[in-house]
């Protein structure tokens, strides 16, 4: 790669005197394609960069690059020097910008378009593919340089003990080196980080733990230990540090990551084993059956996160109907009044008397009674991605009605 943008520089450099050169291809950059599609890059590790790199970037480009890993290995790109324009408020970057995709970051600026001066992200794949997009648009570019980044498959082969923190994603098991040996090296430090889809949460169970012995707080680093945080490091909140004798319990992130070290001491045993998955906290489609019940936003009467879709579909027995009692909401509002196109609580298949019940639900509003059109009523809670735990939701409750249609 970055032969062929070596190139494309000497191309433009030199494009007047070299137009007749056949090695050269000007046509290519008046077509405004210096740019590859979607191409493959499956090769060990390499360098990609914006076209003309470290030269200004021409306009209307859009390159984008698979980086493809051998099966079961992880990718890490790490971008340098970036210089990018930047439009729109604060991370909108609405006309040039750069976006990778199936991975993670947990540098500061590096979630969605990156735009603006950076000077160095990493990122890790999720998987065995990260997607790498850089577009520019037609608004002339004063004089940015674009990027360049470098991309390098990372050995992955579970379980082993990974010194820079290793990505793991979904559902799986992590343990101590050579586990179930007790023949791990002493003074060595494993660490993951553990990523779920946006909206989801990590759970870890520990499935076996036998490690040498310690002080009950497992706080001498001749211990043998593992640790748990709530996040992409290890300067995010602890969740626990376990040691033997600790009373092992199960461990959610609040968000979508969980970083996990492990020490282990002088003292060695069987060592550990966890096991992790992917949480949910919200419902998709319950079917509620009984005849009352309690319904909520995730963590009600804490602030509920973002990216949530729950959806209950509450059913009475045949003929009968349902009522739904909504108490006081505080849900994130945007949009005109009544739009509600952020955060949102929405009934349907049944009618209210209640001024500002019709539609989506959001802002705050003393109680809301609902009462189902027939013998079912489904709602539904969503929350976008703007401004999370600041709102506390709602809470419902729900009561079968025994109904015997009107007689004349
Ligand atoms: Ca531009
Ligand atoms: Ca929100």
């Amino acid at each position: 790669m970055a032969s062929a943008w070596n190139v494309a520089i000497v191309a433009v450099s030199f494009l007047a005197v070299v137009a007749t050169d056949p090695c050269t291809s000007p046509g290519v950059f008046f077509s405004g394609s210096m740019c590859p599609a979607n191409m493959t890059l499956n090769e060990t590790s390499g360098v990609i960069s914006s076209p003309y790199y470290p030269r200004k970037y021409p306009d209307n480009q859009t390159c984008n690059w698979q980086i493809t890993a051998s099966q079961g290995n992880r990718i890490v790109l790490e971008i340098e020097d970036i210089n990018i324009e930047s439009c729109g408020a604060s991370s909108e970057c609405t006309c040039d910008y750069l976006q990778v995709q199936n991975g993670f970051s947990v540098d500061p600026g590096a979630s969605g378009r990156i735009c603006g001066t950076h000077q160095k992200i990493k990122y890790y794949s999720n998987l065995e593919r990260l997607n790498v997009m850089f577009v520019s648009d037609s608004n002339l570019p004063k004089s940015y340089h674009g990027f360049q980044a470098t991309y390098k498959q990372l050995n992955y082969t579970p379980p082993i003990c990974p010194t820079e923190a290793i990505p793991l994603s979904g559902n799986g098991k992590l343990s101590s080196p050579n586990y179930p040996m007790s023949n791990y090296t002493a003074s060595q430090n494993c660490t993951w980080i553990i990523t779920v889809p946006a909206g989801k949460h990590v759970k870890l169970a520990f499935t076996d733990f036998a490690l040498g012995s310690c002080a009950l707080d497992c706080s001498s680093e001749a211990c043998t230990y593992v640790e748990v945080y709530d996040g992409a490091s290890a300067s995010s909140p602890s969740l626990g540090r376990f040691c033997k004798g600790s009373v092992l319990k199960e461990t959610f992130s609040s968000g979508q990551q969980m970083f996990v070290r492990s020490h282990s001491g002088s003292t060695l045993d069987r060592g550990y084993e966890a096991q992790y998955s992917v949480l949910s906290v919200c419902p998709a489609n319950m079917t509620l059956n009984e005849t009352s019940g309690v319904i909520s936003s995730p963590y009600y009467p804490r602030l509920y996160p973002d990216n949530q879709t729950c959806s209950w579909q509450i059913t009475a027995s045949q003929g009968n109907r349902i009522v739904l009692e909504i108490e006081p909401i505080n849900i994130e509002s945007c949009g005109a009044s009544g739009e509600c196109t952020c955060d949102y609580l929405q009934v349907q298949n049944g009618f209210s008397d209640d001024p500002g019940a019709s539609g989506r639900i959001c802002g705050s509003h003393q109680k809301i009674k609902y009462y189902s059109n027939l013998d079912r009523l489904t709602v539904m809670f969503v929350s976008g991605n703007s401004m999370p735990f600041m709102y506390d939701g709602f809470q419902a409750t729900y009561r079968q009605l025994n109904y015997t249609p009107p007689s004349k």
